[in-house]
């Protein structure tokens, strides 16, 4: 595994590698969102949450024990999320997909963010491995329930937890963001597609995660089994990067348009 710098120039195998792939798998995590303002899963929590980590809200335990404290979060969270903008590492990504369906191949985009940046920058992601914060559904049922946008700026934190919506179906559950919480199944659909994406690719790009969640963590290792090359781009080193052929260290939001730049892809045709 090379380990670079974000300021060194790109080196020439790195660039061939991006210039030369054909389908190209993108895995992203909470760091890919970093710099449009949406806080990380390593961060603590503020305000109302400051006495939990995010691991321990984002559970089925957490919403059972107090379904307002984790409601009013994951609104606050959705509010924030409309509140930014994608980044230019979004927006390269999408760039990177419209340049590839032109030369006749694919970008996959795979998520483990319940942020819509990826699509709001005009990237078609093929799975959101932990789910979406825009939906939500019953916790009972599962059926669909529509909850208007949230009423808050996204910035201030709620001085005081609401209550979820009653389920308008059964009349008995509580409504519930349609993410995937700790200890829940992933959505098989999603994550079948992106295995069969990273069996079917040439290059894989893992950016901005900290490879620690489980299984998305293990989706690079189905690359290294077929022997296809691994890129990695965070500005730390991670659970993930011993298996990496390049580590690029720096945020994705500057060092992917310069990797793009670099091997000559476009970036904005907008
Ligand atoms: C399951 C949705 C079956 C909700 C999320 C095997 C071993 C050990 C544990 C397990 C295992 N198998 C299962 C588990 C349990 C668990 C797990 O993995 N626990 C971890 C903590 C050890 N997995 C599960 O529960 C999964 N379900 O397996 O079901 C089962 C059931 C019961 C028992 C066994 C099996 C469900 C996991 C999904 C949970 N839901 N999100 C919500 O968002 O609220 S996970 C959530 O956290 C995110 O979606 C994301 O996936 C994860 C955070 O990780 P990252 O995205 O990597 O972000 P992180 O903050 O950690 O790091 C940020 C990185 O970005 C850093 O590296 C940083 O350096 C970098 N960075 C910062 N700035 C930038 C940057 N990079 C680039 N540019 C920048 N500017
Ligand atoms: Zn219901």
């Amino acid at each position: 595994m090379r380990e670079l710098s974000v300021t060194e120039s790109v080196p020439e195998d790195v660039v061939t590698l991006v210039r030369e792939a054909r389908q190209v798998v993108a895995l992203s995590g909470a760091g890919m969102s970093a710099e449009s303002g949406v806080p990380t899963f390593r961060e603590v929590q503020r305000g109302l949450w400051e006495r939990f980590s995010a691991e321990e809200l984002a559970t089925p335990d957490a919403f059972e024990a107090d379904p307002a404290l984790v409601w009013t979060w994951y609104r606050w969270r959705q509010a924030l999320i409309a509140a930014v903008e994608p980044n230019p590492g979004h927006r390269a990504l999408a760039a990177w997909q419209r340049h590839l369906a032109d030369q006749g191949g694919w970008l996959a985009a795979v998520t483990q963010n319940v942020d819509d940046l990826h699509e709001r920058a005009g990237t078609d992601v093929l799975a959101h491995l932990h789910g979406s914060i825009t939906t939500h559904r019953c916790a009972d049922c599962q059926e669909p329930v529509e909850v208007p946008d949230p009423a808050y700026d996204g910035f201030t934190v709620p001085p005081e937890p609401e209550q979820p919506p009653r389920c308008p179906a059964c009349q008995e559950g509580l409504a519930r963001p349609d993410v995937v919480w700790f200890s829940e199944m992933l959505p098989a659909e999603a994550f079948d597609a992106a295995t069969a994406a990273i069996r079917a690719s040439d290059l894989v790009i893992v950016v901005g995660t900290s490879g620690i969640v489980q299984p998305a963590a293990s989706l690079p290792l189905l690359g290294l089994e077929r022997g296809v090359p691994l890129i990695e781009i965070n500005p730390e080193e991670t659970g993930l990067t011993e298996v990496m052929d390049f580590a690029i260290r720096g945020r994705s939001g500057e060092v992917l348009p310069r990797l793009l730049a670099a091997a000559g892809i476009p970036l904005d045709r907008r």
